[in-house]
């Protein structure tokens, strides 16, 4: 979990649960993140974090931790292992969830059984240096039209101010890392951010 301000990682998760995220999603990747034993004691406390609020505890492509931890949930992209090995290995216990960028990668998502996909990057961001070129809305609502019963949460430069579009286009959440992990207060900016999506659902007539 990237945080450009002093804050501990585990502090912001806590307000970010207090604030009222409805899933959690661990990326502990890249330069300079834990690796091993460490990797596997911060993905512990920050699953029991969740679970002390109810909410579920996704892994970020690494397939094994996901199982040795019981998540509630893996995370793969279309670099990572595909979909429906994944599905494979995990089992019908463990929800996934798959990145996709295309009608036909979502449709796949699908076949392997994806509770939901992630769309994006919708707007620019700096936080994934590998991410593709900005996708606006326009994917996710082909997607949506196409396949309404499959869930999208958009991805990617997501803000309290420019999230609305993304569920009027027809998506059924959004992911954010900075909005939450770079905000000065991430409880109140969790809070915030809740407000404008049940709004944003409430004038698509989406019941929560
Ligand atoms: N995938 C596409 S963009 C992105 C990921 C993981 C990063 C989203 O981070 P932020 O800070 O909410 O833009
Ligand atoms: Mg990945």
């Amino acid at each position: 979990m990237g945080s450009s301000n002093a804050q501990q990682p585990l502090d912001v998760l806590e307000k970010a649960l207090d604030g009222g995220i409805t899933c959690f999603q661990l990326r502990e990747k890249g330069p300079g993140s834990l690796q091993g034993q460490e990797k596997l004691a911060f993905a512990q406390s920050c699953q029991r974090l969740c679970k002390l609020y109810g909410v579920p505890f996704f892994v970020n492509d690494d397939v094994e931790l996901a199982i040795a931890l019981e998540a509630d949930g893996i995370h793969v992209g279309q670099e990572d292992e595909e979909a429906g090995s994944v599905r494979r290995r995990i089992g019908d216990q463990m929800q996934l969830g798959v990145s996709v960028h295309t009608v036909e990668e979502a449709m796949a998502a699908q076949t392997a059984g994806a509770a939901y996909v992630g769309m994006g990057p919708v707007y620019p961001t700096s936080t994934k240096l590998d991410a593709k070129p900005v996708a606006g809305t326009n994917m996710i609502a082909k997607v949506a039209g196409l396949i309404p019963e499959l869930p999208i949460v958009g991805i990617g430069g997501i803000t309290a101010t420019n999230a609305a579009p993304v569920i009027h286009a027809g998506a059924s959440g959004i992911s954010v890392i900075s909005a939450i992990a770079s905000a000065e207060e991430p409880r109140q900016a969790t809070l915030f951010l809740m407000e404008i999506l049940g709004q944003a659902l409430n004038e698509r007539n989406v019941v929560l």
